[in-house]
């Protein structure tokens, strides 16, 4: 074998030296409803979904039966399952239940970095009881979190994140799921492609159209093809089919964006009545970010139309935006230049990104090629 085939077998050597754990709470804010109003128990809820033009956040495990799922309009919830009882969310409690689980996590490893309130992922490969397998480690995190808090969460082990979330994702709800190094590469070629980390919905679709169904269907491409046809992202691509993550399990990881939406009591159309709302969420958003302390130099706005497509515009400086007033004008001129993109508009939000605090994060390189598509 010749050095330069020697060097490309080595650099695309699976790292299975890392024990990475991945926890996610199960049917979260609903089962925190459930746990909470006995009288809830064994039912099909929704949280939020409520009132005319409301959205659910999540459904309880009896409602998903009928096809309920995170994001779906009540009406169409209700549609799907008429006896659906939809509750009002409570954040402080999933906000406090949050850091219950966190203080458990630590309790075995401080390398925490929380996706979401009810989402982590923990590098247990030196955990802080020694404990050599992290199939143990995750089943005492789950025990504990029964024991503690009265929910149930699935754990996912693997050597790197991407697999370990995947993993716990398969055996939803109360499971713990493990993918070993030797099973990996195999597991991952009869992955369907929206599995994979990266790939939203908008890619699934490219890949689809282009005969791409399951990670083998990836394997056979180039990192060249890859590249040339999904960019940066190709080359991702090009890595996790082949079971190659090694992003850290990073506990400092800043937050990329900050945003503000809502969506609107009646569905609007003229300029002149979208403008006053408009205003409305910049006042919003701009408390937002001077109560973050954190301004981003990219303004995003989002309409989402009647017919439920989304819209986004977006304007870069190459300065932190920090003024009211610009952030104003800024919004109002997306609106004004794209309202041709629109129609009826149900939901309007403003996201800042490439933030302030981003930028002073050593780990900012990382970050940068840890993007997620929405
Ligand atoms: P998820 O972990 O995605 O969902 P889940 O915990 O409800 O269910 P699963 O058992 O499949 O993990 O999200 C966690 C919580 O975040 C969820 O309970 C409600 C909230 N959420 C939203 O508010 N909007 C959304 O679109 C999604 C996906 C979640
Ligand atoms: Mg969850």
């Amino acid at each position: 074998m010749g050095t330069p085939e020697l060097f490309f077998m080595l650099s695309y050597h699976i790292n299975s030296s890392r024990k990475i754990v991945h926890i996610d709470m199960d049917a979260f804010y609903a089962s925190v409803e459930q746990r909470d109003n006995p009288s809830l128990k064994g039912k099909a809820i929704a949280v939020g979904g409520g009132g005319n033009r409301g959205v659910t956040t999540t459904a309880s495990y009896e409602a998903r039966k009928f096809g309920v799922r995170s994001a779906m309009p009540g009406w169409k919830a209700k549609q799907l399952c008429p006896h659906i009882i939809f509750v009002p969310p409570r954040f402080e409690v999933y906000k406090e239940v949050s850091r219950q689980i966190r203080s458990i996590f630590q309790r075995y490893t401080d390398l925490i970095e929380p996706l979401s309130l009810d989402e982590a992922f923990l590098d247990v490969t030196a955990n802080k009881k020694n404990i050599p397998f992290a199939m143990e480690v995750a089943q005492q995190i789950m025990d504990l979190i029964k024991e503690e808090t009265s929910l149930t969460c699935s754990a996912g082990v693997s050597y790197c994140k991407f697999l370990a979330k995947v993993a716990s994702d398969m055996n939803k709800p109360n499971g713990l799921t493990i993918i070993t190094p030797q099973k990996a590469v195999s597991f991952l070629e009869k992955l369907e492609i929206e599995k994979f980390f990266g790939v939203g919905k908008v890619t699934a679709d490219k890949m689809r159209r282009m005969g791409i169904l399951h990670g083998a269907d990836i394997k056979k491409l180039s990192k060249l093809e890859l590249a040339m046809k999904f960019g940066k992202a190709g080359l991702h691509f090009y890595d996790i089919v082949r079971g190659i993550d090694n992003r850290p399990v990073n506990p400092n990881r800043t937050r990329k964006s900050l945003a503000v939406e809502r969506t609107l009591e009646v569905d609007l159309e003229q300029l002149e009545d979208i403008l006053p709302v408009l205003n409305d969420i910049t006042d919003k958003f701009f408390k937002r970010l001077t109560k973050a302390d954190n301004f981003g130099r990219t303004i995003t706005l989002k309409l989402k139309r009647s017919d439920f497509q989304t819209i986004t515009r977006s304007i870069s400086k190459n300065y932190f935006i920090k003024e009211k007033e610009e952030l104003n004008e800024i919004a109002v001129n997306l609106l004004r230049q794209h309202q041709d993109a629109f129609d009826k508009i149900r939901l309007i939000g403003l996201t800042a990104t490439n933030l302030e605090k981003e930028l002073n994060d050593s780990e900012n390189l990382q970050l940068s090629f840890d993007w997620e598509e929405e």
